[in-house]
């Protein structure tokens, strides 16, 4: 297994981790990692969690507040002045006043939010409270995918992208960059012109794939999609190639500059990012969208599980290989999150979470990730519809109730995007080799909805988003 980073990265993130571990003495923070593929529901997840700290929203299920021990939450300054701040108060506003959802995030950025409370174990003699900053950051969920890169050369990625591009779901949209890649001497000199050619045409099959729904989650490099500050940058115009069957590529032939490109992507582009932003947390919330998996078919949560299992492998990476066990930085625990289980009725919300823990399960085996509390949810960060039921032909039918977005499908009805209409998506099979078995998909379909009527400066209505936050901070708040 190849090294995911180099000998002065590790210096470079122990001590930083050091020196954080001495700042946390007199100011315990806790950073919080929100990673998830892209459209997972990442920034909406933040929002919620925020809003319903500072208003107080329904938290049953979170020890600090059930127990009544939260005396403050508010944003404060963050740690960071380099990074751009999270723009919580436009997502507020899009979500409360223009009734939408926020729009997908094109570059990183942080908050801070700190917590008072009043520890567990308190004598009457000192009242005292005790305070905890949690740093969360947010960025693309396309940059994610770049993790695993970097333990590929740029013939192992070349090898991946063009038996992806072949594959059933994807061969539509890459017809045109599988043709280019064929028509070009990648041994001819170096040229700009047919080394851009090459790049843009790659990036239209990614962008394409994209665009056919939020079904395909595997498509690095991220940064081709979103490029954040790297735009037109040379380490961002690059292509895979085919096997041209020789070791070596001759010195400043398309192949050779193509293949330093993507060596320094890797270095100047996910290197930092990595180095920066993921090997320093402390925790991390994986969101998983796995119903949007399953509108997609069999191909798409495997292509899901698959690409989680390698992403999942770089945090292990992260802490194995740091430089020494005194300063190891260790993500501690894990959790899993099915997102927008609002989608459904809530007797198939345990079928969920189930599903999910497979599909998680078998990719944490496989990144051979030990040592780490994992657990498993199906949460809606933002619930979105009501519960009911409705009769067909003399049975009756768990529904959710809610407005589906415009252009939704069901079968030929296209929704309007201003209708409230109850939806029987489908019963959830109880495991994941039920729902891989034939004709299982077909009885699933799962519509987008509108959220729901919000007011400001109030909690947002939510499913056991509290139980998330328990798991991921409620110990450092005893
Ligand atoms: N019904 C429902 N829909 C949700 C919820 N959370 C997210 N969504 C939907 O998922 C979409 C994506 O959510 P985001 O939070 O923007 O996802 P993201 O992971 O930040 O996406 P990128 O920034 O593109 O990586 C939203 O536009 C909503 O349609 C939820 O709790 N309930
Ligand atoms: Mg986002």
């Amino acid at each position: 297994m190849p090294s995911l980073t180099s000998l002065t990265d590790k210096a470079a993130i122990a001590f930083d981790t050091l020196s954080d571990r001495a700042r946390s003495v007199f100011n315990p923070t806790l950073r919080l990692g929100v990673t998830g593929l892209s459209r997972a529901g990442k920034t909406v997840f933040i929002t919620s969690l925020i809003e319903n700290l500072l208003h107080a929203g329904r938290l049953p299920v979170f020890g600090v507040t059930r127990e009544g021990r939260l005396t403050s939450a508010k944003l404060t300054e963050q740690p960071d002045s380099k990074i751009a701040r999270f723009e919580f108060e436009k997502h507020i506003d899009c979500l409360v006043n223009d009734k939408n959802w926020p729009q997908s995030t094109r570059s990183l950025s942080q908050l801070r939010l700190k917590l008072q409370f009043v520890p567990r174990l308190q004598t009457f003699s000192s009242f005292r409270q005790t305070k905890l900053n949690i740093d969360i950051i947010d960025y693309p969920g396309e940059w994610l995918l770049d993790l695993p890169l970097l333990g590929k050369s740029y013939r192992t990625f070349s090898a991946q992208s063009i038996a992806r591009a072949n594959s059933p779901a994807h061969k539509q949209h890459a017809k045109a960059w599988l043709g280019a890649i064929q028509s070009i001497n990648f041994l001819n000199e170096a040229n700009e012109k047919d080394i851009e050619t090459l790049s843009d045409s790659f990036k239209a099959y990614l962008q394409a794939a994209k665009n056919s729904g939020n079904m395909i989650s595997a498509l690095p490099p991220g940064r081709f999609l979103i490029p954040g500050g790297f735009e037109g940058a040379p380490v961002l115009t690059f292509s895979p190639l085919p096997d041209l069957g020789i070791a070596e590529f001759p010195e400043n032939s398309i192949a050779k500059v193509m293949e330093q490109r993507y060596e320094a992507y890797k270095n100047l582009v996910i290197k930092p990012f990595f180095r920066d932003y993921i090997a320093r947390l402390d925790r991390q919330v994986i969101l998983v969208d796995s119903l949007n998996a399953i509108n997609g078919g069999r191909e798409s949560i495997l292509e899901m599980q698959n690409a989680l299992s390698e992403i999942l492998v770089c945090f292990r990476a992260g802490r194995k290989h740091l430089i020494s066990n005194l300063v190891q930085h260790k993500i501690d625990r894990i959790l899993i999150a099915a997102t927008k289980v609002d989608y459904l009725h809530h007797v198939n919300h345990q079928n969920l979470e189930q599903i999910t823990g497979e599909i998680v399960d078998a990719a944490l085996a496989q990144a051979k990730i030990n040592g780490v509390l994992t657990d498993t949810v199906a949460l809606a960060s933002l619930r979105s519809t009501k519960e009911g039921t409705s009769e067909k032909n003399g049975e009756s039918l768990p529904v959710v109730i809610g407005t589906p977005m415009k252009g939704e499908k069901i079968g030929d009805t296209v929704f309007d995007g201003k209708t409230e209409t109850a939806i029987f998506p489908g019963d959830l099979p109880r495991s994941l080799s039920e729902l891989l078995s034939e004709g299982w998909q077909d009885r699933l379909q799962f519509v987008r909805f509108l959220p729901p009527e919000l007011r400001a400066n109030e909690p947002f209505p939510h499913i056991r988003l509290d139980r998330a936050m328990e798991f991921l901070f409620g110990d450092y708040l005893l």
